[in-house]
């Protein structure tokens, strides 16, 4: 299960960081300050990009923490990697998530696909193999606000999934986002690596020094040596 909060990745364009509603999680929300975008501008203005990790291959759906200003239709573009899976291929994979909800947070997202004349519904499901992956954004309606990213296998419910207590990048289900999750508390001992070990999440250690003082020492003396070999 992945968790992403839209601020982790700068604003861009008409994005903007923004905290007026309450109920959002994280340090704020994005909101599309910029015009309505035609249903066919998908890419083309806002474009946010979210990197994650998987290590459990498998059928993965998608829900955006959204809050609608207006009405229950203000929308986002979304697309997953290069999948056109969703869509016709003139979309390059293209597809538009809309709140489904007005004035209020809400999960309860609808995923919609232009054919030329009318928006289809189609499943927020993506088939996510190991390894890297990019999720992508880019401003279609204006007012369309958005907090976080809840990526999450099937078998989860979404109720789980759509805890907002759960912490950003969780490793839940095997799979870390990108940005790490944050580093484990410091070990009670003192000794670094048992945390390490443990997580498996990051090479943090939390007593690096010693090494690095021996080794500056070691230098140190050898300095000296040379400097005194030098001066015979
Ligand atoms: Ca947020």
């Amino acid at each position: 299960m992945v968790i992403i909060e839209v601020e982790s990745t700068p604003p861009t364009d008409s994005w903007s960081a923004e905290t007026a509603h309450a109920g959002y999680t994280g340090a704020s929300y994005f909101a599309w300050r910029g015009p309505d975008m035609a249903p066919t501008a998908w890419g083309t203005s806002g474009n946010l990009s979210y990197q994650f990790n998987v290590t459990n291959p498998g059928q993965y759906v998608v829900r955006l923490h959204c809050y609608g200003e207006q009405n229950m239709y203000r929308s986002v573009f979304f697309k997953m990697d290069n999948d056109q899976s969703f869509s016709t291929p003139d979309h390059n994979g293209w597809v538009e998530y809309f709140v489904n909800a007005v004035n209020q947070w809400s999960w309860d997202t609808r995923m919609v696909a232009y054919d030329g004349s009318t928006w289809n519904d189609v499943a927020p499901v993506v088939t996510l193999g190991a390894g890297l992956h990019t999720l992508q954004f880019s401003g279609r309606e204006a007012d369309f606000c958005f907090d976080r990213i809840a990526i999450f296998l099937q078998s989860i419910p979404e109720a789980t999934a759509e805890d907002l207590s759960l912490p950003q990048s969780s490793t839940t289900g095997g799979v870390v986002t990108n940005p790490p999750p944050p580093p484990p508390p410091p070990a009670a001992t003192g000794s670094g690596s048992r945390a390490d070990t443990q997580c498996g999440c990051s090479t943090i250690s939390t007593a690096p020094s010693w090494s690095v003082l021996l080794m500056a020492a070691f230098l140190g003396l050898t300095a000296v040596f040379v400097g005194s070999g030098g001066r015979r």
